[in-house]
């Protein structure tokens, strides 16, 4: 790559992979798994054009099948799921890349008709969500959960641990639980969804008891360099909100330090949109109490990204919409090339346009 002066082509160590580029490729819902809710050919294609990335963050996996929400997500739970996934992770790596797996359940953020038997979404209280999802009939409300009962979280970790397991058999370098954008595990950490009165609600200690479960059966499952988390802490995506996240996440940062697992992914502000919609939140109390590397995310391009690196403020920095309309991201980046435009109407659903038919830069 040309552009050498850029702190964004400077290398990284990241537990046992080296990244030759600090470009991370965010997870991006893509809704085109197929038979079995497993990626398809085109999947394998798909990731394959974008392996020039640092490391691909594989999209949002669902352990089980009660973690779907969205029509055509695919899963990390069946064999044949697995047996797919690594059609996926074989040729990014035959292509030098890196990929990760993002392990999902959506919690609320669900659908009667895309849960097992037709039965209500599980979350941590019986608290429906003013949100949409999209189902094979188009967008809808999202359904009114069921509380999760205490002795069912058990079950849930071991699930967890299992598809963790299952995306290493499949070949992913590692895998990243999904803490973020009001699923599941963001429905325990914070107040909006979380009104338990067991011991995983109430206190801060408490909201964050089913995420550390998790990562430590992920961590001892596979080992914490394997093990990345994301999480965002204000974004009001979903329908999600904390009275006071800041000594929440801060809580987060500590529990996490005690597992040391190999990065913290944050969205910085409201998912996909304003980094402003909350100017009091300390960012950097996250970044620097984490021992481990942070992958910083939400808005960012490239003279962006490179000044965050510069001054400390991340690691690596994960780009979501670029990375879908040009496969080539990071050679347009050293290039200073300018970039496709991305199609909204082609990104959830469907076939090849608008998946494997963004084009790459010429050779030459
Ligand atoms: C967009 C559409 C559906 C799901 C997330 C997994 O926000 C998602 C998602 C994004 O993390």
């Amino acid at each position: 790559m040309s552009d050498v002066k850029s702190p964004l082509f400077q290398g990284f160590e990241l537990g046992a992979m080296h990244l030759p580029n600090r470009v991370v490729m965010a997870p991006l819902t893509r809704n085109r798994a197929g038979k079995g809710l497993a990626p398809t050919e085109l999947a394998v294609e798909y990731y394959r054009q974008r392996a020039s990335a640092g490391l691909i963050i594989a999209e949002a996996t669902q352990i089980r099948p009660d973690g779907q929400g969205y029509l055509d997500t695919p899963g990390i739970h069946s064999e044949e799921q697995v047996e797919a996934w690594k059609a996926v992770t074989d040729a990014v790596h035959a292509a030098g890349g890196h990929i990760v797996l993002q392990l999902w359940h959506v919690g609320r953020i669900s659908h009667v008709s895309l849960q097992p038997g037709g039965q209500a979404p599980v979350a941590p209280s019986a608290v429906r969500a003013k949100a949409q999802t999209f189902v094979a009939e188009g967008m809808v409300d999202v359904s009114e959960p069921r509380a999760l009962e205490s002795n069912e979280l058990p079950q849930l970790v071991e699930d967890y641990r299992k598809a963790a397991a299952n995306a290493v058999r499949a070949g992913f370098d590692a895998v990243e639980v999904h803490a973020a954008n009001g699923y599941l595990l963001d429905q325990f950490l914070r107040d909006g969804a979380n009104r338990r009165t067991d011991a995983y609600g109430g206190s801060i200690e408490n909201r964050v008891r089913l995420l550390n479960e998790v990562m430590e059966a992920c961590c001892e499952e596979i080992g914490p360099d394997r093990v990345g988390v994301r999480l965002s802490p204000v974004s009001p995506f979903n329908d999600l909100v904390d009275s006071d996240p800041q000594p929440l996440f801060e809580h987060v940062i500590d529990v996490l330090n005690g597992l040391s697992p190999l990065y913290i992914h944050v969205i910085e502000g409201a998912t996909g949109g304003d980094r402003g919609v909350a100017p009091d939140f300390d960012f950097g109390a996250l970044r620097h109490g984490f021992k481990g590397a942070y992958i910083a995310n939400n808005g960012y391009d490239k003279a962006f990204a490179e000044a965050a690196i510069e001054a400390g403020d991340a690691d690596l920095i994960a780009f979501g919409r670029p990375f879908v309309a040009n496969p080539d991201l990071v050679r347009r980046y050293a290039l200073d090339a300018p970039l496709n435009d991305l199609n909204p109407a082609t990104l959830y659903g469907g076939g090849a346009e608008g998946y494997t038919d963004y084009p790459a830069l010429q050779e030459g």
